[in-house]
């Protein structure tokens, strides 16, 4: 079970990025979601550190695009040109606990694109993650012994905007957004239609995060969290979602 969380404070520059593509981000309700968010992460037990925001780079919260963290080791992503640069204090952070090796170029990779569940990795391949990226995260995990599967995600950023793990081998898919196909493997567990955005979930330990704000998708996660003997904790993130993020985008969990 997860110990530790790093988190990345909102920049000032967060609201006023957003407010100059015409999207009004509350910047003063962002920072209590945040703070709301990090309580959240240690009232189901972690322990949380943070890094500094980067003014310079306004989508910097969203931390867990920078790096893949597991067991004593870091891999540092090759992000999108317009964040390229988050990574150093990231890294920073994590050089003191983790041992740290880079993806390289052509490879590009986002943490965003990184699906665990219990037993394999699942990678998107998006406009954010190539193949190059995949096999880099192959050779990242592979002294761990896990198998790494790339799967093709079009119709969203991210592969974890799409589907998250639930836990008790169930994935949660937005259908508008993936071939469920993928998960075969697994339990399927669809949002309600219209509410994808709740695919992107949260699971530590005995503890089921989601979005608020999705009734029908959250009536259903009740039952399976019932079932799982977690507890089920809503939380808002409305000014991230205008960035485009979600739970697990704020957070790096180890
Ligand atoms: C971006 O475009 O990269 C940010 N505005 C949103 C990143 C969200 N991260 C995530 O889904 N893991």
């Amino acid at each position: 079970m997860a110990t530790r969380a790093l988190v990345r404070e909102v920049p000032a520059s967060y609201a006023t990025y957003y407010a100059a593509k015409g999207v009004v981000v509350d910047a003063e309700l962002a920072r209590r979601q945040h703070a709301d968010y990090v309580a959240a992460l240690r009232q189901v037990g972690l322990e949380s550190s943070h890094v500094q925001a980067d003014e310079e780079r306004p989508d910097c919260v969203f931390i867990e695009d920078t790096a893949v963290v597991w067991e004593d080791r870091a891999l540092i992503m090759r992000m999108n040109p317009a964040r390229e640069g988050e990574q150093r204090g990231v890294e920073a952070a994590l050089a003191a606990t983790h041992r740290i090796s880079r993806v390289e170029p052509p490879a590009a990779l986002e943490g965003g694109d990184v699906l665990h569940t219990d037993s394999a990795t699942f990678v998107g391949i998006t406009a954010r993650t190539n193949h190059f990226g995949a096999k880099a995260l192959e050779s990242f995990l592979m002294p761990f012994g896990r198998r790494v599967i790339s799967v093709e995600v079009q119709k969203c950023l991210h592969l974890k905007s799409a589907a998250t793990y639930l836990g008790e081998g169930t994935v949660i898919v937005a259908p508008e957004f993936i071939d469920q196909s993928i998960f075969a493997k697994y339990s399927i567990f669809e949002t309600a239609p219209g509410e994808a955005y709740a695919a992107n979930c949260l699971r530590i330990g005995k503890h089921l995060l989601m979005p608020r704000g999705f009734p029908r998708t959250r009536a259903k996660l009740e039952k399976f969290a019932a079932r799982a003997g977690a507890t089920l904790v809503s939380i808002d993130c409305s000014e991230f979602r205008k960035g485009d993020g979600s739970l697990t985008c704020l957070s790096l969990i180890w």
